[in-house]
């Protein structure tokens, strides 16, 4: 009722000036024709907007990745507001893209991670945010800001969501079995690249994600090369490497991995580090005995960071950014945070997050583990086509 009735005390401001510019106009004969006419099309303009504002029905439908949002994130908002949410999940930025670039998906927030998100700002997929409605991003870290305005120009379409990095779950007990007379490996990723080490591990179960943009980067970092490498000569070294380790994995997974760790039925996963905690929460409660570890960066990683954006034609975008804001709120960040195992944007959020996850070396990384995670680099279009058909050998075994 209050917004209609500022809508209406701004139509009847604007008319009144346009009584009053006419009355003048019997004065002022010169006022020309196509100065009315400007005017009129503003008074129209601003009745629409006021109007689209004033008829948004109170629903916001949001798409996100799985296991990714506290346990009262979206009743909170909903009780608040009287917004109705409507949530789905994927599990791949391969699987977002190709829904933003067939248009009409009917969502108002999408998460992107932020080497996927210049190519959907280039093609206008998403829409520029009005920062006028998102006072809390005063809360947000400078340095995360800092990082997406490198790909996002002046921070004028994403907010970050979480981050955390790529990392192994390991099921600590089964690995160590599996591994027998093979000592732990200096550079943990060997258990996942080096043959050596796959082929043991096969017995007890090998999961990897399943997305290219998520495999290739760690596979290159090992080979040695950039992990968002622009020459095409080294995802063709990747392809052999993972040529060699495609015999002992079982499965491909970018969410059921989760429930998997977590009840024992596989021991090594390519995965996010939240996920792998979650995992490791999982088995706690269950009381089952697994013991899941998610292993720091320490020979290098790659920084997961994903980030809110409004669909160019989302049909609720006013909705989107009160969701947005509401999301900046340092409580709300620690909600996310004690929930999922990722760290959030929100360095006021500390007093909230939950003590027990302080102690949690692979969630607060430690300075010198932070230096080690590499930045998401945007792809070019060829080279994602490339890092998607490496990965389609890799996975079908030819
Ligand atoms: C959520 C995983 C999201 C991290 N479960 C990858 N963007």
């Amino acid at each position: 009722m209050q917004k209609w009735y500022s809508i209406k005390v701004q139509i009847v401001t604007i008319i009144t000036q346009l009584t009053d510019r006419s009355k003048k106009t019997k004065k002022d004969a010169d006022m020309s024709i196509r100065e009315n006419f400007r005017y009129a099309a503003c008074l129209c303009l601003a009745m629409l907007t006021a109007a689209a504002q004033a008829q948004e029905e109170k629903v916001l439908n949001i798409y996100n990745w799985s296991d990714y949002i506290g346990p009262d994130t979206v009743s909170n908002f909903e009780k608040e507001t009287g917004i109705k949410v409507r949530y789905d999940v994927y599990d791949s930025n391969e699987v977002l893209n190709a829904k933003l670039s067939a248009g009409n998906t009917g969502y108002d927030i999408v998460v992107p991670s932020v080497n996927w998100a210049p190519l959907q700002i280039k093609a206008g997929l998403l829409r520029e945010l009005d920062k006028r409605q998102l006072p809390n991003l005063a809360y947000v870290d400078p340095q995360l800001q800092a990082m997406l305005a490198r790909i996002d120009t002046d921070n004028r379409h994403l907010v970050t969501w979480l981050w955390g990095y790529t990392t192994l779950g390991i099921n600590v007990d089964k690995v160590r079995a599996a591994l027998g007379n093979l000592p732990m490996p200096a550079n943990s990723w060997d258990l996942l690249f080096d043959s050596k080490y796959a082929a043991r591990l096969q017995s007890c179960g090998i999961s990897v994600l399943d997305s290219p943009s998520e495999v290739l980067p760690p596979a290159l970092l090992y080979a040695g090369k950039p992990a968002y490498s622009k020459a095409p000569a080294d995802y063709q070294a990747a392809g052999q490497l993972l040529k060699t380790i495609r015999p002992y994995i079982g499965l491909f997974s970018g969410s059921g991995y989760i429930n998997d760790l977590a009840n024992g039925s596989i021991c090594l996963a390519l995965g996010w580090s939240g996920d792998i905690n979650i995992a490791r929460q999982r088995a706690i409660a269950a009381g089952n005995g697994v013991h899941i570890e998610a292993l720091p960066p320490r020979n290098g990683s790659t920084m997961v960071l994903d980030a809110m954006a409004i669909p160019a034609d989302a049909p609720h975008p006013n909705n989107a950014l009160k969701w947005i804001n509401y999301i900046l709120r340092p409580q709300v960040q620690a909600g996310l945070t004690n929930q999922v195992y990722y760290a959030n944007a929100s360095l006021q959020s500390a007093p909230y997050v939950a003590p027990a996850l302080a102690a949690n070396t692979s969630l607060f990384l430690s300075a010198d583990d932070k230096r080690r995670l590499i930045v998401p680099e945007p792809y070019s279009l060829p080279i994602r086509r490339l890092v998607s058909r490496t990965y389609t050998r890799f996975k079908t075994g030819f």
